[in-house]
Order: structure tokens, then C-alpha cells, then sequence
């Protein structure tokens, strides 16, 4: 048996938390020969750590083999200790009334003083995943406040985007899910982001020419995938969690396993200026892993219709940047 990974979640208790604990624990994330040691996250609260307690108690009934320890904490230092990889999922969610630049600094400062925990107590391969919204740029403050860490090791999660779409391209071709391949979604988490169809490919064919329909792929497709976190608030009453965990478990995934000949997949990273974005802003691109390190892929062709939209999402992050630069750190 492989030495434990030990695996930061913050918000364990919460909505995602309560479907991503089980799935890692499951050995769905690293596999079935790696044992794993949760540390679990939350706001030093009663009613959260009552919640975490319960979650706590059910991980122990499933008895699961790969799970070597728990710990439940709302203390960031223990919190992050040792950790190989750190998931942050917690953060306050948008209320009536609310702006995005006051939802952008409250939970701004949830990410300033993680980034800087993580810097002081983590394991040095520490990897960390931003799911958190707006998950961007909170990225960039975890980043940009854990002196030491290299910014390769920060992401920020567009991977529920991207199965989204793959989703809605299978069902309009009316083939498995399987079949599609190449989508990459470029920039933010947002309802700017773009869903490339133009390099996506079912069965290894160029999507406009499988689905032929150019209307539906630059208006329906688009707005559907931007506009689906908001379809399934209004449908279930709560936003998705089930398959945002199950994003989470993906992005992990993608990241430590090499990636398929050929294909790629989303992720927001430090952008290093490819493709022009301004660099330091935590971009969505497509991605390809060895299993150990990662890369932008560089060639990719974009249109005018590309460019623009690729243009519209970077000039959001931008702005979402001047908005927090009072905690951004190095
Ligand atoms: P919940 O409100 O169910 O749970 C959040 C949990 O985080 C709560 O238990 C809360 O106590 C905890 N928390 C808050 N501040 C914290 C802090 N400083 N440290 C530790 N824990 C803290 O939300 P949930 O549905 O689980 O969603 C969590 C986040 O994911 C939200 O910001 C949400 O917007 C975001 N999402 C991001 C997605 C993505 O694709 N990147 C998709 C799904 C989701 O919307």
C-alpha cells in the first residue's frame, strides 16, 4: 500500500462537501491503491461543526478501506498540514441584494488567509483547487498570498463547465457522451466563459461539421452551458452539488493521469500569456497532464468568433482583479 495523501476540503460540511467527501474517501479520486487522511475544513461556527460532526460520524459508517484518518478542524494551521492537495470548496454564497464586487471581497478574504496557511503548513508538492466562487479570482488571491508555493500548483475548477457541454453536444448529435472530445472552455467560471465548439470533436470530427446547426452551437449551446448552474437553482432550489463534487474528483483526475492522446481538458491556470491573455490572471484553457505536470496545449486555431468571446470573459477577470487588489499578495 502507497503512503497516505492527506486532502484539504474546506466547507466539508456543506452542499458539494457532503458528496466529494465520500467519492475521494471511495478511492473514486486517487484510485483504488491509495489510501487517503481527510482534513476537513469548516467555520468555527456550532451549527458547522455540529454538521461536520455528522458528516464525520457517517465517513466512520461507511467503513471505507482506503480511509486512514479524519480530521475535523475549524483551525486553518491543522487544517493544511501536511496536506498534498487542497481542495477549497467553502465560501459564502451570493445573497439578495449583494454585489458581485461585495461577494468578490468577503470572500476574498476567506482566500487571502488560506493561501497563506497553506504557504506555512502544507507539503511542498501542495496542489490546490479553487471551486469556491467566483473561483477565478479567488484563486489568484490563494495564489498570489501563498509566498513560496509556485503558481503552477493553483487551479481553479471550470471542469463542471466543460461536462456540461460535452453533454449537450452528445445529446444534439445523439451520441454517448464518450464519443465527444476536445472541449475546452476558455476563461472564467461565469457566464462569460466560452465552450469552444469550433475544436471540440465527436468521433474525432469537428463539431460544426457533425452537428452542422451554426445557429444552435453559437447561441443555444452557449447560453445553455453559461447559464446551467442558474437552470438547475431554479429547477432543484439549491444549486448543483452532485455534479460539481463530481467535477472536483474529475479536475483531480485529469491532473494526476495522463491525459489521452490527442484530447485535453479545462482547467484555470496561472496564465504564463499564451494565447495573449494578460499574464498572472487565472485563465481557463485547454490543458494537458503527463500524470505529473501539466501544460497549456498551445496550438489550438481560433476564428474572429473565438477571439472575441475569449476577449469578453479575459476583460471580466481583469476587471475582477482591479476589484480585489487590495488582497492580492506578491
Ligand atoms: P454550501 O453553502 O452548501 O457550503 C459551503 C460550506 O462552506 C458551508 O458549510 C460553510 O460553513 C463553509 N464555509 C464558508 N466559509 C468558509 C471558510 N472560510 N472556511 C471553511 N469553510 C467555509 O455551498 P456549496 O453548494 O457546497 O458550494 C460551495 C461553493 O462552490 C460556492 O461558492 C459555490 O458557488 C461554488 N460552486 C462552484 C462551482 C464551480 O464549478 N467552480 C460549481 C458549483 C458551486 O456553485
Amino acid at each position: 500500500m502507497n503512503t497516505p495523501i492527506r486532502v484539504a476540503i474546506t466547507g466539508a460540511a456543506g452542499q458539494i462537501g457532503y458528496s466529494l467527501l465520500f467519492r475521494i474517501a471511495s478511492g473514486a479520486m486517487f484510485g483504488p491503491n491509495q489510501p487517503v487522511i481527510l482534513h476537513l475544513i469548516e467555520i468555527p461556527d456550532e451549527k458547522a461543526m455540529n454538521a461536520l460532526q455528522g458528516v464525520c460520524m457517517e465517513l466512520d459508517d461507511c467503513a471505507f478501506p482506503l480511509l486512514k484518518g479524519i480530521v475535523p478542524t475549524s483551525d486553518l494551521d491543522a487544517g493544511f498540514q501536511g496536506v498534498n492537495w487542497a481542495l477549497l470548496v467553502g465560501a459564502v454564497p451570493r445573497k439578495a441584494g449583494m454585489e458581485r464586487k461585495d461577494l468578490l471581497g468577503l470572500n476574498g478574504r476567506i482566500f487571502t488567509g488560506q493561501g497563506r496557511a497553506i504557504a506555512r503548513n502544507a507539503a511542498k508538492d501542495v496542489r490546490t483547487l479553487v471551486v469556491g466562487n467566483p473561483c477565478n479570482t479567488n484563486a489568484l488571491i490563494a495564489m498570489t498570498n501563498a509566498a513560496g508555493v509556485p503558481a503552477r500548483q493553483f487551479f481553479a475548477m471550470t471542469m463542471l463547465d466543460e461536462n456540461r457541454a460535452k453533454t449537450q453536444l452528445a445529446r444534439k448529435a445523439g451520441v454517448e457522451v464518450t464519443a465527444v472530445s476536445n472541449m475546452a472552455i476558455w476563461g472564467n467560471h461565469s457566464a462569460t466563459m466560452y465552450p469552444d465548439f469550433f475544436n471540440a470533436r465527436i468521433t474525432n470530427r469537428p463539431v460544426p461539421d457533425v452537428i452542422g446547426h451554426r445557429e444552435w452551437l453559437e447561441k443555444d449551446f452557449i447560453a445553455t452551458v453559461q447559464q446551467r448552474g442558474a437552470a438547475i437553482i431554479k429547477a432543484r432550489g439549491l444549486s448543483s452539488a452532485a455534479s460539481a463534487a463530481n467535477a472536483v474528483v474529475d479536475t483531480v483526475r485529469n491532473l494526476t493521469t495522463p491525459t489521452r492522446e490527442g484530447d485535453w481538458f479545462s482547467v484555470a491556470v496561472c496564465s504564463d500569456g499564451s494565447y495573449g491573455i494578460e499574464k498572472g490572471l487565472m485563465f481557463s484553457y485547454p490543458v494537458r497532464s503527463n500524470g505529473k505536470d501539466w501544460s497549456v496545449v498551445l496550438d489550438v486555431p481560433l476564428n474572429d468568433f473565438s477571439k472575441a468571446k475569449i476577449a469578453a470573459t479575459e476583460a471580466e477577470l481583469k476587471e475582477e482583479k482591479s476589484m480585489v487588489a487590495d488582497l492580492l499578495g506578491k
